[in-house]
């Protein structure tokens, strides 16, 4: 995290295996969506400025429930981090679990402001992104793409990707390239996730 910005105070509410336990509708949300291992906790924890917050895994495709956080940012709202989707080791059974999960999610929460949608800088979009993005589109839900680990290209290999997956998933802003390990883009993603929190 940068030192121009404050760590927000950041808490663990609660995690969900059905719409019955998801939390009341009290705060605006954003969440964040990506395939396993795209760097998603990575994210919220540097996002948050609290390493421990959200758990990183080296192995994939671990995390089945929705967990959500509360962020006493302006406004004080909820970052919401969705199972991840697309992990191949992962049985049919268990995606079948989930993935209704996330649509139901999605597609009725009331407070959803936004979501992040993360892409690895290095696989850009594929199949499961390419149905997504015009997804949302449909039920205009606001979009951030954040591509991740972007230390692991060079510096103008980064840029041509911005620009490539711009067209590729047809947004009509560019996408932010981040890394969690030297914190490029992340104070970037934060500002564009919380002007999705501001009633237009
Ligand atoms: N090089 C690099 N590795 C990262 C970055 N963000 C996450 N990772 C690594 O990618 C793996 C998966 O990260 P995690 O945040 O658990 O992904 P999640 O499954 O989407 O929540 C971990 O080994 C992280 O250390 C990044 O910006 N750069
Ligand atoms: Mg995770």
């Amino acid at each position: 995290m940068s030192r121009g910005r404050p760590r927000p105070k950041s808490t663990f509410v609660i995690s969900a295996a059905a719409p019955s336990d998801f939390p009341p509708p009290t705060l605006p949300e954003i969440a964040v969506v990506g395939r396993s291992n795209v760097g998603k906790s990575s994210l919220i924890n540097s996002l948050t400025g609290h390493d421990g917050l959200a758990r990183t895994s080296r192995t994939p495709g671990r995390t089945r429930l929705i967990n959500w956080f509360e962020i006493e940012a302006q406004p004080t709202f909820h970052l919401v981090d969705l199972p991840g989707y697309g992990y191949a080791a992962v049985d049919s059974k268990t995606r079948a679990s989930w993935k209704p999960l996330i649509e139901t999610y999605l597609s009725s929460r009331e407070t959803l402001a936004g979501v992040l949608l993360l892409v690895d800088i290095r696989r850009g979009a594929e199949d499961e992104e390419l149905d997504f993005v015009p997804w949302l589109a449909q039920r205009e839900t606001p979009i951030v793409v954040a591509l991740t680990k972007a230390d692991k290209l060079p510096k103008n290999k980064r840029m041509l990707e911005v620009s490539k997956q711009k067209k590729t998933l047809g947004l009509t802003r560019p996408p932010f390239a981040v890394s969690t390990l030297d914190g490029e883009g992340v104070d970037a993603v934060w500002r564009a996730m919380l002007s999705l929190l501001i009633p237009k």
